[in-house]
This record gives structure tokens, sequence and C-alpha cells, in this order.
């Protein structure tokens, strides 16, 4: 049986929920071919590396897919990349603001995911819930952690697949965003769920034909 660390994050700037943790509480602790360990991270720019390499180390998983919210989508969107730069008007919730900075300045300029990215999309698409490639993480904490995942796992598990996946709000966090596209939270979940059970299916076909 594979393991699959699924991570979600606190809420942050104006509201009270982070759909990405919210949608993983309802999701079982094993699905089709993966064990899933559930994880929540602080939008912390500066702290995200060290509790990723800490969770890893102790979990071990196969894969890492990390989630977060990306208000006004309108679906769930796997990312191909993460840019090693950060920089966003809003501080994380350390109050730490940065104005455009290299995450790494010793890094590569950009690490590509790589969990089945096109799969990922494809499988969420076939549970009906809107999905699509992101070639953009953004410049804010969810792209500083996809980078800094991807980079502890090329160092230091190359075997072990990364990833990241933006989710709409939720439903019930509209009244403070009139207007934004949102999903009810047992679909993001749902759509998260094939997502985890994409990359499982990687998993086992990599592992049959390496
Ligand atoms: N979304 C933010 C950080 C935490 C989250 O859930 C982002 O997209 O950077």
């Amino acid at each position: 049986m594979k393991t699959i660390l699924l991570t979600g994050f606190d809420p942050f700037g104006a509201d009270a929920v982070n759909p990405s943790w919210e949608a993983l509480t309802l999701l079982p602790d094993q699905v089709e071919g993966a064990r899933l360990v559930k994880r929540r991270l602080p939008v912390a720019y500066d702290r995200v590396a060290g509790l990723l390499a800490q969770a890893v180390e102790e979990v071990r998983p196969d894969a890492v897919l990390c989630v977060g919210q990306a208000g006004g989508r309108t679906g769930l969107t796997p990312e191909l990349a993460a840019l090693n730069w950060k920089g966003a008007a809003l501080a994380d919730n350390d109050g730490v603001r940065y104005d455009g900075v290299p995450i790494c300045p010793e890094g590569p300029a950009a690490y590509f995911a790589t969990v089945p990215v096109k799969e990922m999309v494809a499988a969420i698409q076939a549970t009906g819930i809107p999905a699509a490639l992101s070639c953009s993480a953004g410049a804010y904490v969810c792209n500083s952690t996809l980078y800094h995942l991807l980079r502890l796992l090329e160092a230091r598990y190359p075997n072990v697949e990364g990833g990241f996946l933006h989710v709409p709000y939720a439903c019930g966090q509209v009244l403070g965003h009139p207007g934004a596209p949102s999903l009810p939270l047992p679909l993001i979940a749902a759509g998260i769920q094939a997502a985890a059970v994409a990359v499982a299916r990687e998993l086992e076909r990599r592992e049959a034909h390496p």
C-alpha cells in the first residue's frame, strides 16, 4: 500500500476558514491504492520548509500533495511548477511580507511538479468537478511551499513524487467575497480524492514499469 502525504493550510487574510484543510478533514484515511496522511501547515513563508521536511521524515510517504486555497479560481487546479520567487501585497500569518525576491538565491529558477498533473486534471474532471492545469502557483506562500517541497524531494527523496493542488473558495466563504466563484466543500474534497487516486495509480504504474 502506498502512502500519500496531503497537506492543507490554516486560514489567512480575511478568511476564517481555509477550504484546503477543511476538505482534507472530509477525506477517508485510505483510498483505492493508497493510505492518506493529512497534515495542516501554517501560512508562513519562513516556516513551511522546516515543517514539511519534518512531516516527510516522519511519514515517509511515496508522494506529497500540498493543497491550498486560490480564491477566484473556478475549479481545482494542479500546479505545473513552482517559481523561485516570492512577493505579494499580503503579509503571511507571521506578519512576514516579501516584495519580490528569490525563495532560494542558490536554487534553480523553477521546479516542475513530479506528480502526474494531466492525469490529475482528467481524474477530477471525470467525477464532474471542474479542473484545469495551472501554469502558475502565484508568488505567495503556496508557491514557496511547492518550491521548498520539490527542492527537498530532489535532494533527499528522489523517488518521492511531489505536487500542489489549488482549490477555489468553498461556498460558505463567498459572503466575504461577493461575486467570487466557489464550490461546495464536499465537491472540493471529492476532487482532491480523485487527484490522490490518480497519484496512487501513477505510483503503481511506475512500480510495474520502472
Ligand atoms: N493559499 C495561499 C497560501 C495558503 C493558501 O491556502 C497561496 O495560494 O499562496
